[in-house]
């Protein structure tokens, strides 16, 4: 029997797509390869390399995964409480919010980020429909992130401006585009890839929120090379598998300050001598990071996840 590298660009139910030098082929998810994987609510997502089996009839059978490069993971929203992996081994993570319809989320958006953070994929924000703002507003929504160091765009997916500087920034790697429902994310893979036709809808009159026109993620690939996860929108986005030790080392603009608190395990959520409230007060930490930084910490410690925890039903969904 013949055995391949591929690709994996669309997990569906039972089989998974992949893509080889074979060219894509449709592959069975056996049991054997279940079975090595067992507890996982996630044995393959969109990005995964690993190897196939390819019969006689030219059908293939997953029987590998490599391990994951990085990847990209939340916290399911169903019991027992399991890692969702999003998309694996991808370089970048676009996180995209939408200036108004929907309003634009300076919480969510940290939360997005801090995915790419926690999974060791380079995150950077972007800022659509700009043509519902003035350009101060842009501004001011983005200070925050420019602080903390993040590549930031602003565009306009309808007109096509400021597009270049993102398609740039996307060229020869690949990138998973995060984003609440309706914030735009496949209007703009359409502008950049005339071809990808990815499904759009018009962001619900009676609630401003988006519909969920995109249900699956999908493997777009980029002319110049490299590639574009576009995803659905997630409505919760809780971190997976950190500490609530850990969580401040995932805010680069923290970084520098860690370590210079008065207290060796301060949490940075009100301690006395704390280093990264003096730089709140400072100017040097965006308030609102701060603030974002203290409602997940809450969440860390209130829903009592912990890797631990979470491997403690390893079956069932
Ligand atoms: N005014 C304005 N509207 C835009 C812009 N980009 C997208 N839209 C509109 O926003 C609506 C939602 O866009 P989609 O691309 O479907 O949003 P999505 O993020 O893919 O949504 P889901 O697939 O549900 O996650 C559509 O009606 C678009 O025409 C923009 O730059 N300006
Ligand atoms: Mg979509
Ligand atoms: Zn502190």
């Amino acid at each position: 029997m013949e055995t391949i590298t591929g690709v994996v660009i669309a997990v569906r139910p039972r089989w998974v797509l992949a893509r080889t030098s074979m060219g894509e082929i449709a592959c069975d998810v056996p049991r054997r390869f279940m079975r090595g994987v067992r507890g996982e609510r996630t044995p393959l997502a969109v990005g995964d390399r690993g190897t196939i089996e390819i019969d006689p009839s030219g059908r293939g059978r997953v029987i590998k995964r490599d391990p994951r490069r990085t990847k990209v993971a939340r916290l399911g929203s169903r019991r027992p409480l399991r890692e969702h992996v999003i998309a694996a081994n991808v370089d970048q993570l676009l996180a995209l919010q939408s200036i108004a319809e929907p309003d634009f989320n300076a919480h969510g958006l940290d939360r997005l980020l801090l995915l790419g953070e926690v999974g060791g994929v380079r995150p950077a924000v972007c800022l659509n429909k700009i043509d519902l703002n003035d350009p101060a507003g842009t501004t001011d929504r983005l200070a925050p992130y420019r602080q903390a160091g993040y590549p930031c765009f602003w565009v306009c997916a309808l007109s096509g401006e400021g597009l270049d500087e993102l398609a740039a920034f996307l060229a020869g790697r690949e990138t998973v585009l995060l984003g609440p429902s309706g914030v735009g994310k496949s209007t703009l893979l359409n502008r950049l890839l005339p071809e990808a036709a990815q499904r759009t809808a018009e962001v619900s009159k009676a609630t401003g929120r988006g519909i969920h026109t995109t249900t699956r993620v999908d493997y777009l690939d980029l002319p110049g090379g490299g590639a574009v996860l576009d995803t659905p929108g997630i409505r919760t986005i809780q971190p997976f598998g950190i500490a609530p030790a850990e969580l401040a080392v995932h805010f680069p603009e923290f970084r520098k300050v860690l370590g210079e608190c008065h207290f060796k395990d301060c949490h940075h959520a009100g301690e006395p001598g704390c280093a990264v409230a003096a730089a709140v007060a400072a100017g040097r930490i965006h308030p609102a990071r701060y603030e974002s930084y203290g409602r997940i910490l809450e969440g860390l410690r209130c829903d009592g996840q912990t890797p631990a925890a979470a491997q403690a039903h390893p079956d069932g969904e």
